[in-house]
């Protein structure tokens, strides 16, 4: 077995990972990614779309925001449309000032790969069989390690800690010993059809809309291309629903009196997603500390799941260096209980917003005329939009 070393042996090379590696090394501290895809295939995998002020502060002030700067659409505000009107949160008041970019996760993935190459960063792509080992006890002169195959060549890379970045099908989360952990699990009864369309975006800023046919949101990538979602069944047959049907629904579900027109293209790509709300407590084990969506998942309709992963690292981060100057621990044994704080308030949030805006059921008149309440609610009050919109912008970061 081939040996190598550094100081955080990262698995997993989605957001978390690389961001993770990105802030430790301008922190001076050593790290290797490894990753079972190709970077190809991480690089172009359609994901997320909506960063969080705190997100884009974050890649500008670490040196990565330059395309993010000039490429990504910012956004102070949102709609939400239910009975055939569109009512705006203006964030912008509502916040301070504060807004959303829009800026693809493969383009937030590109440039953090970018940045680690050219720093000479090490990312292992395309490995296989990962393990992780050795890591339970908290006593330093045990050192954990992960193991890993590239082709016929078998690894066994020894660190100080490991970062399981790997996320919701990852290996470090199962590999942590049973009765350590806690899982808290709700699933929904349904899933989102997403598309991305070569058509100029029907409307300036994202909609979000309610409709007793299904949930739609209008989103976008750029000033040519739009991101659009159904509400679906969570096993829905991608094949049952042809260009010209995932049309016509989105017409009929985000039709308007005002006279608002869904502008069409070329459908480029299809998928359905499931939708699941989960989180592991704690989310630490020994020199093992799991980030990003190894830990939690929330259901997308808040827009939260990448910038959750980012602040995680984030901790993760200054936890480390606070170790690696002083020999401090205390923000390391902590790592969970701060993540955790801001966790539970992302999926109270995004739990929030999935269960005011899709239909649960088609014959609940009651569940219905209470979600319609509850949006006319959150657009008439102030105090109710207010908490909409800095939940939408992102929490401050407490750490
Ligand atoms: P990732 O991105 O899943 O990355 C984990 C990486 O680990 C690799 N891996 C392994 N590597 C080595 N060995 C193994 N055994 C491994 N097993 C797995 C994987 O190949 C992968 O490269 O997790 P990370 O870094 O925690 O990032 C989380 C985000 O990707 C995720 O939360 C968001 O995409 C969620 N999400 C959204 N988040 C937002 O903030 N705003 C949005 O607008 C938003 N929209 C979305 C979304 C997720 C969606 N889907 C498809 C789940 C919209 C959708 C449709
Ligand atoms: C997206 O553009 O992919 C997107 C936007 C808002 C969401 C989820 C996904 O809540």
């Amino acid at each position: 077995m081939k040996k190598i070393r550094t100081q955080v042996g990262i698995v997993g090379a989605g957001p978390a990972g690389l961001m993770l590696s990105h802030l430790l090394h301008l922190q001076g501290i050593e790290s290797i990614v490894v990753e079972n895809r190709s970077q190809q295939y991480v690089q172009e995998r359609v994901r997320a779309g909506v960063l969080e002020q705190g997100t884009v502060d974050l890649m500008v002030e670490t040196g990565v925001g330059e395309r993010l700067k000039k490429e990504g659409l910012v956004h102070y505000g949102v709609n939400l449309r239910f009975g055939r009107h569109t009512h705006r949160i203006d964030f912008a008041d509502l916040t301070g000032g504060q807004g959303i970019t829009i800026y693809a996760q493969h383009e937030v993935i590109k440039d953090l790969n970018k940045a680690r190459r050219d720093a000479g960063g090490q990312i292992y792509y395309e490995v296989e069989d990962v393990s992780v080992h050795d890591f339970e006890s908290a006593d330093s002169s045990v050192k954990p390690s992960i193991h890993f195959r590239i082709s016929d060549e078998s690894y066994e890379l020894n660190c100080d800690f490991i970062a399981g970045c790997d996320g919701f099908h990852g290996i470090c989360r199962p590999s942590i010993p049973k009765g350590t952990l806690t899982l808290f699990d709700r699933t929904y009864p349904f899933g989102w059809l997403g598309i991305l369309a070569d058509a100029p975006p029907s409307c300036d800023e994202l909609i979000y809309t309610y409709h007793e046919r299904g949930f739609a949101l209008l989103s976008m990538r750029s000033p040519q291309v739009s991101r659009l979602y159904l509400q679906c069944s969570p096993d829905e047959d991608i094949n049952k629903w042809p260009d010209d049907k995932v049309w016509q629904e989105l017409h009929r579900r985000l039709a308007t009196d005002d006279g608002w027109q869904l502008i069409e293209g070329p459908i480029t790509q299809k998928g359905v997603t499931g939708m699941r709300s989960f989180v592991v407590e704690p989310m630490q084990c020994g020199k093992l500390f799991l980030a990003g969506d190894a830990a939690h998942i929330v259901p997308p309709t808040g827009a939260k799941g990448l910038n959750l992963a980012l602040a995680d690292v984030r901790v993760l981060a200054h936890a480390l260096d606070d170790f690696y100057k002083s020999g401090r621990r205390e923000r390391l044994s902590q790592y969970s209980d701060t993540c955790l704080r801001r966790v539970w308030k992302v999926q109270r949030f995004s739990s929030w917003m999935t269960t005011m805006l899709h239909l649960f059921s088609a014959d609940d008149g009651f569940e219905q005329r209470r979600q319609l309440a509850e949006l006319d609610y959150v657009t008439s009050s102030r105090a109710a939009s207010q908490s909409l919109a800095e939940n939408y912008v992102g929490l401050p970061m407490e750490f």
